[in-house]
């Protein structure tokens, strides 16, 4: 195994909202064909595609009716195979979104399977309730239950997301072998490998009702269990044969099972997506945000970075608010934008960009839920309003966590719907596009845009940085600061998260500074971030 993913830098794109190029309002294959060449001269080197297959767009494509189709309104499998073509010749891998816990209600599969004496009816878990009572206790991650009564079969179908995504029960050795043609069919065409949705979950090891009420009830029957270590280990031989990589998203992963996950001897998944970081401001759930603490952040970082040999580095994703909304400085946007950059980019791991965080898109301008579109966004206000909390706190919280804030389109210029699309929108473009696009960050060589470019290629050019070591200097909330040794010398990286002037005892040659500065005294401005050389 080559290992060729740990060297590079991914892009995730999230179809719908990324480049339009017939005018319905959304984005599609043709649209991030005709961006390549950006994303090339952004210097990345694996493509991120959320889901592209057919889909009812229930949850945007991880709602699954067709692994082999393409989604006709993203464009066509020529498009596709196109896309994989353009980007290997500009040096790029493409992976694809592998959601495989659930399909779409609208799959044949589950079609066929409400059918009781159907040969796929054990392909989901179908169960009687009793007397309108639910088969168990669960809840789902979506503020549902999670069964779903289907009066043709007289039974409730098990969905721990939207009810229109049905789990598929492993159990049955032919959902595996199902899934395994699905891997050799992209593979075959070209795909590098696979971000694996939810792939912690695929195994249940009961649907007994759980004694424990949690916010995840019944969590302890799923959660990366013994099961689901077997199948990701039938799906790596597969995997191994194309010499692929696998990320996973592994919910409420600990340390431990991240290195169960992906140790190279455990023959599992290459790395994995931890939320230990993403969950340092809030309280209990994602909805109830607290203010953000940078320590917070640099302390779930940093364990990470000791107790899991390979991390990925990520701030954003099309689940998360954008982070400069989230973590940046509003005294201090741009210093602050370009600092969490150089986080990103010299902790030891594969960096992770979501389009949009590299031009500064910040969090959605909407004014009310009419404008949100989101399935989760949309049953969480539901259930809030079930408890009677008042709108305006409903729509406080929802704002501040929607996905949607992550969904908006990207802003390429100051043109018509910031250049995203010649027609109606799916979703509303922030009104900011005037002043944070893609264009005038081009022209601005002091820009966000150019700090990530300059970024990728010292991390691209640096053995130390690519795999060096990691050692944490200083945690506060004020200043994080950490060591990477290895092959050519170590570099110290000094962030300052405060808005104010921050003295630092560090030596060496400064490398890069986000305030373009080339000289270092020991004193960083608010919001600078350093990287010195140790001096040889
Ligand atoms: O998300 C898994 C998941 O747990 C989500 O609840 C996510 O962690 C949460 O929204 C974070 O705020 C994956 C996909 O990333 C998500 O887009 C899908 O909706 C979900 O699985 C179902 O496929
Ligand atoms: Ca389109």
């Amino acid at each position: 195994m080559s290992e060729w993913w740990k060297k590079e830098v991914v892009y995730q794109i999230y179809p719908r909202s990324f480049c339009d190029s017939n005018g319905d309002g959304i984005g599609d294959l043709p649209g991030i064909i005709s961006k390549l060449d950006e994303l090339q001269k952004l210097g990345i080197g694996i493509l991120w595609l959320s889901p592209v297959y057919a889909s009812p767009n229930e949850d945007n494509g991880y709602d699954i009716s067709d692994y082999c189709a393409i989604n006709p309104e993203y464009g066509t499998m020529t498009d596709m195979e196109h896309l994989i073509a353009e980007a290997s010749a500009r040096g790029i891998r493409v992976i694809m979104d592998l959601v495989i816990n659930h399909t779409s209600t609208a799959h044949p599969w589950f079609q066929a399977s409400r059918d009781p004496q159907s040969p796929y009816r054990d392909y989901y878990y179908w169960r009687k309730g009793s007397k309108g009572k639910l088969p168990n206790n669960w809840t789902g991650f979506f503020g549902e239950n999670c069964w779903e009564y289907d009066d043709r079969s007289d039974a409730y179908y098990l969905h721990l997301f939207a009810k229109h995504q049905a789990d598929l029960d492993y159990h049955n050795p032919k959902v595996l072998e199902e899934i395994k043609s699905i891997l050799r069919f992209w593979l075959d065409k070209g795909v590098a490998g696979f971000r694996c949705d939810v792939i912690n979950i695929l195994w249940k090891d009961s649907l007994q009702s759980s004694p424990k009420k949690m916010i995840l009830t019944g969590s302890e029957h799923y959660l990366t269990l013994e099961g689901t270590h077997a199948i990701l280990r039938e799906i790596r031989k597969i995997l191994d044969e194309y010499d692929a990589f696998t990320v996973g998203e592994t919910v409420f992963a600990s340390t431990k099972q991240a290195c169960d996950l992906t140790l190279p001897e455990r023959g599992e998944l290459n790395t994995v997506f931890g939320f230990e970081h993403m969950e340092c401001d809030q309280k209990i759930v994602k909805w109830l945000k607290t203010d953000f603490h940078p320590a917070r952040l640099a302390k779930a970082l940093s364990k990470w970075q000791l107790e899991v040999p390979w991390n990925t580095l990520n701030l954003e994703n099309h689940d998360q608010p954008r982070s400069l909304s989230r973590f940046g400085s509003a005294r201090y946007p741009i210093q602050s934008a370009k600092l969490l950059a150089t986080l990103l980019f010299t902790l030891r791991g594969t960096p992770f960009i979501y389009q949009g965080q590299e031009i500064g898109m910040t969090n959605f301008d909407f004014t009310s839920m009419e404008q949100v579109q989101d399935v989760e966004s949309k049953n969480v206000d539901r259930l809030l309003q079930s408890f009677h909390i008042p709108k305006k706190q409903r729509w406080r919280m929802i704002a501040r966590t929607s996905r949607d804030n992550a969904r908006t389109p990207m802003q390429w210029n100051t043109g018509k719907n910031a250049g995203f699309t010649a027609g109606n929108p799916w979703l509303g473009v922030n009104s900011n596009y005037r002043f944070v696009n893609y264009a005038s960050q081009q022209e601005n060589p002091s820009s966000l845009l150019h700090y990530y470019e300059k970024l990728i290629a010292l991390r691209r050019g640096s053995e130390t940085l690519l795999s060096g070591t990691y050692c944490p200097l200083k945690i506060t909330d004020e200043e994080f600061s950490y060591r990477r040794a290895g092959r050519d010398g170590s570099y110290t990286i000094v962030l300052n998260f405060s808005d104010k002037p921050l003295r630092v005892p560090y030596e060496g040659n400064l490398v890069l500074s986000n305030y373009g500065y080339n000289r270092y005294d020991g004193i960083l401005q608010p919001c600078e971030a350093v990287i010195l050389r140790e001096r040889s």
